[in-house]
This record gives C-alpha cells, structure tokens and sequence, in this order.
C-alpha cells in the first residue's frame, strides 16, 4: 500500500507576533501548503494512507477559522478513501492528562486514528488479512526518561515506525527540555530490525540517517534558519521501497545581506527588493554609520510599509551621533523643517506631505523607544 508521510505542518503557526502582516502571511502558507499536499496525495500519488509524524498543529489547538480549514482537507480525504494516521508531537500533545487536545478531537473522525496518549500505539490499517498495513508510533512523552524507555523497549514488527524527536546523542546538551526528546542513530538502527520505515518528525531540515529511516523535516520554513528544500516522504509497504517529493512552496523566502555604501545604494537595493504577496524577505545591512541611520531607517519602514508581502530590514548601526544631548524634540523639529522645505521644493501635493510627515514621526518615535 501507498503511505504518504506529512511532516512538521504547524498548522495555526503564528508566531511573529511583532510583524503582523508576517503572522498571517506564514498562518495562510502553512494551511496552503498542506492542502496542496492533501491534493497530490489524492492526484497524482493516489495513496491509501497517509501518516503525520507530529506537530501538525503549532499548539494544542488552532482558531476556528483553522479547525474549518483542518476539516475540510480530512473531509477530502474521507471522500477519497484515504487514511490518516496522526502522531503526537511536543506542540500539538497535551501537557497533562486531563485535556484533550485538537488532534484528540479528530480521532472521532471515521479516517483519522491518532497516537497521542503519551505512550507507544500500533495502528492497523486497512483490511485484515487482504490489504492492510501496520503503523507503530511513539508519540510525545512526558519525558526524556518515558521516552528513552519506549524506544529501548520497543519491539513490535510495523511496517512503519512514526518517532517525534531530535537525532543525535544530547544527553550534554542543555538546549533539550522536556519538550525536545531525542534518541540516537544507534537506538534507531536497533529500532530498523523492526519497521521497513522509520519516519521521525521535529526537526525542520531534512535528513536521509539510515536506508528507509528520515528526519523527514517540515512542510515549509517557517523562520529564515529554516530555509531549503522541504520533502516528503511516500513509502511502498509492499515493495518496501521509497520515493521523496520537494514540496511546491507558496511562498519565496529572499535572504539579502550587503554593507552599507550610501543611501543612494540603499535606496536601489530597496526599490529592487521582491516585493509581491507572496514574497518573505529579509534584508540585512551592515556598518550603517551613525549619521545613515536615521533616514535609513526611515528609508526602511518606507519600504516595509509599501510591501503586500513581508519586508523586515535589520539595519546594523556602527558609531554613535556625535551630538548626545539633543532632545528628542529638536530632532523632530529639524526633521520636520527639512521635510517642509523638501516637499516645497518638488511640489508634493498636501496629501502626500502629511502622508511623509506622518512616517517621519513614525520612525522618529521608533528611533527614540529604541535608543530607550
Ligand atoms: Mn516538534
């Protein structure tokens, strides 16, 4: 039977609370993505199953707007005779044992089974004895100790392990929390004797660790240190062979770095920024010296404000403005004179002086709750 894997979707993610525009940009690529793969996974892969290994969700649930979004793409599956099995990852378990989170709920659901009670399942899937497969999952733990003892005790034949967890030996590591389980290449080799696949979700990059056994990585970036090809994983637990996808993103992710020169080079590298509804950029400028910085900035917010997509520019300043004492009101007040004197000049209609003015004050006020 055909399986497909889906990992790390963080459906619901919003976590740019600073950038608002970011935040639901990322929130609708995160469901785009996984409804784009909810469709190949109907046409063209035509799959019986399809397993998630965890995180499908960013927290315990989404916001109603998601849950209808979730439904629909199980609902499609439903019609399709797909299943789909849904292991427990460390944002989308529950903390305790007396909640039950969003991914519990779908268990209702007639084509959803989900492994997500703090201790190992094995799912059968399909129909005994003719076509049917077997999904084995170690979801999320109470802890590292839990967890450590169901990997080394695990010892049930499956086609297809599902793990939730870092790879790699961190026991030095302070980084791990509670919420970061991991397990090591030689535990997962002890591990393959028992699965054809081994499936193991959490991390964002994917990476190829034994034959048939991957950091499967995530759906899409969902930060600028998580840019790179994302895959997914669909496995023959027949022929038990393997085959990876590059998934079609929604969204461009544009990396810029480059020094200062001048404000005239800035402003060229501003105007040819990517700038549609689906571009994700970031643009690092280093060396910026102190007397640049302020209409750089100004330059910058400019630019983000003009942006359909998501614009952050992260200007690196070097040096300090010789005059220290000026008070926070002079500074407004010269800005606002050159900006009078500028828009005499060229002529700038009314509307458009108040509009400059309005983002001169703007970015004063946030060059000032900076400098506090
Ligand atoms: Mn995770």
């Amino acid at each position: 039977m055909r399986v497909l894997n889906i990992p790390d979707a963080h459906l619901g993610a919003r976590r740019y609370g600073k950038n608002k525009r970011w935040d639901t940009i990322v929130y609708d690529a995160a469901f785009n993505t996984f409804s784009s793969i909810i469709s190949q996974a109907i046409d063209p892969f035509g799959v019986d199953a399809i397993t998630v290994s965890g995180d499908m969700l960013d927290k315990i649930s989404v916001d109603d707007a998601g849950w209808m979004r979730l439904l629909t793409e199980v609902e499609r599956l439903r019609k399709a005779g797909i299943q789909l099995v849904i292991l427990g990852g460390n944002h989308d378990s529950v903390k305790s044992y007396d909640r039950v989170g969003g991914v519990d709920a779908l268990n209702a659901l007639s084509n959803v089974t989900v492994i997500n009670g703090f201790i190992p399942e094995v799912v059968t899937v399909g129909n005994v004895p003719n076509s049917y497969f077997q999904v084995g999952g170690i979801p999320h733990c109470k802890s590292q100790n839990e967890f450590q003892r169901f990997v080394n005790e695990w010892n049930t034949k499956v086609n297809i392990l599902l793990l939730h967890a870092s790879v790699g030996d961190y026991s030095q590591s302070t980084r791990m929390g509670p919420n970061n389980l991991w397990l090591t290449v030689d535990q997962l080799a002890r591990l393959k004797a028992y699965a054809d696949f081994i499936v193991v979700g959490h991390e964002h990059s994917q990476r190829d660790i034994l034959e048939n056994v991957w950091q499967v990585g995530a759906t899409m970036p969902f930060a600028f240190s998580e840019l790179g090809t994302k895959w997914l994983v669909l496995m023959d637990t027949i022929t038990k062979g393997a085959e990876k996808y590059a998934i079609t993103q929604s969204l461009t992710w544009t990396d810029l770095e480059f020094e200062f020169s001048s404000r005239d080079d800035l402003a060229v590298r501003l105007a040819g920024r990517p700038q549609s509804v689906t571009d994700v950029v970031r643009m690092n400028v280093f060396n910026v010296p102190a007397e640049h910085y302020g209409l750089s900035k100004l330059m910058c917010n400019m630019a983000q404000n003009a942006t359909p997509g998501v614009f952050l520019c992260d200007l690196h300043r070097v040096g300090d403005l010789e005059v220290k004492d000026i008070s926070n009101e002079s500074v407004k007040f010269d800005l606002t004179v050159e900006l009078e004197e500028h828009c005499k000049k060229t002529k700038a209609s009314q509307e458009d002086t108040d509009a400059l003015k309005t983002y001169i004050e703007d970015a004063i006020n946030q060059y000032v709750n900076e400098e506090d």
